[in-house]
């Protein structure tokens, strides 16, 4: 548990990667109350010296004691830096908030979008995970639709940027691009096959059912956010050649009809959602309306005229901040209430 205080010791293990750096701007921006902050990445960025607030912080390594006198630690260093990490984080009297995938589906982990089911931050022993970005943009518009009308199945397909994978994958599309217009030899080395002017239908690795590492991952965390098992879902996530911010397609099937009026008006009160949809005016949100946004827009609702109960609708937030960070901020937030 947290004891509560005017000022908190923060640490971000992973301070080096696209999240972790977006999670100090996050910090910051918030104004969230910290007293120290301590960085961490692997040996290779040690001593490397990173700015918060105007003032040079050096990037530490992790070590079994790093962690003493630490109130909260941000982790986005990947599952298995998680996997051996947060444990002894947590072991040191600090709570760790775990944006990797590692201890998401673990029962004793909440895993939590504060619009959704902050009720769930109770009931942690120190850990806490941070959902999928994919995963969390959804639920903001799924669940006040759940609470006015049952949502019985979902049908998602993804458009994700190529930020979510790190720096290294913000570099190869940068450096494609330039190649691929400069009439050079594309190289690949982090996705399968080129990412500049191509789009891969590939996200994370294959299981054993054919679907994705992430699209089982919107599966299963839905539902455990949700706190309901009925929801269906079933997903197809595609990388595209986006710096940053998701867009995903949802076909929503309700228990009762619900119009495009009624869907407008009940995210238009939800908390996290930006209503941004008129089509005589060519309005509606793209990677470039969200970026750096906190919110999660959400345009083209339409009826699915295919079925008795159905909702098309377009939505689209930033990876790196609702997706990542700034979740991960807003649960720190809500310890500290
Ligand atoms: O396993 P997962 O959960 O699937 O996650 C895989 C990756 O996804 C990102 C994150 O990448 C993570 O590593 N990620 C995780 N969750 C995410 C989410 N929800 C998510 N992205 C979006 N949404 P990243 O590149 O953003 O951040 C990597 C950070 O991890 C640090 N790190 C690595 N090993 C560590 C460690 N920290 C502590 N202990 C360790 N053993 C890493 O620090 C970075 O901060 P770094 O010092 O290794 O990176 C410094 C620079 O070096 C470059 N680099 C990375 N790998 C190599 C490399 N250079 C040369 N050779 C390499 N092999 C990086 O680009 C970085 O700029
Ligand atoms: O958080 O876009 O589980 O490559 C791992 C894959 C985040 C996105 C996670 C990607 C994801 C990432």
């Amino acid at each position: 548990m947290l004891n509560k205080k005017k000022a908190y010791v923060v640490a971000v293990v992973g301070a080096t990667g696209a999240v972790g750096q977006e999670m100090m701007l996050t910090l910051e921006q918030r104004k969230f109350p910290i007293e120290k902050i301590r960085l961490f990445a692997s040996e290779r960025s040690e001593g490397k010296e990173l700015e918060f607030a105007g003032q040079k912080i050096k990037v530490e390594r992790l070590t079994d004691d790093c962690f003493k006198g630490i109130d909260i630690a941000l982790f986005s260093a990947g599952a298995e830096r998680s996997r051996i990490w947060a444990p002894i984080a947590s072991k040191s009297g600090c709570v760790v908030i775990d944006n990797s995938s590692q201890w998401r589906m673990d029962p004793e982990v909440p895993l939590v979008v504060p619009e959704v089911n902050s009720n769930d931050l109770s009931w942690h022993k120190g850990i806490i995970a941070n959902p999928n970005c994919s995963t969390i943009q959804m639920v903001v518009v799924l669940k006040p639709i759940h609470d006015v009308a049952k949502i019985k199945r979902v049908v998602v397909t993804t458009f994700q940027s190529v930020s979510g994978t790190g720096m290294k994958a913000m570099d190869e599309l940068m450096q494609q691009t330039s190649d691929m217009l400069n009439f050079k030899e594309i190289k690949t080395n982090v996705y399968p096959y080129q990412i500049a002017f191509n789009v891969l239908p590939h996200i994370d690795k294959f299981l054993e059912n054919g679907y994705t590492k992430e699209e089982m991952k919107m599966v299963n965390e839905t539902k455990k956010i949700m706190g309901d098992d009925t929801i269906r879902v079933t997903a197809t996530t595609v990388r595209v050649p986006v710096f940053r911010c998701h867009s995903e397609s949802l076909n929503i099937e309700t228990d009762k009809k619900l119009s495009v009026i009624d869907v407008r008006e009940i995210l238009s009160l939800a908390k996290g959602v930006i209503v941004y949809d008129a089509p005589d005016k060519n309005i509606y949100p793209m990677p470039i309306t969200a970026v750096d946004k906190d919110d999660t827009y959400v345009g083209r609702i339409r009826e699915d005229e295919s079925i008795e109960n159905g909702i098309n609708m377009w939505i689209v937030s930033d990876n790196l901040r609702k997706g990542a960070a700034l979740n991960a901020v807003q649960i720190a937030e809500e310890l500290t209430k």
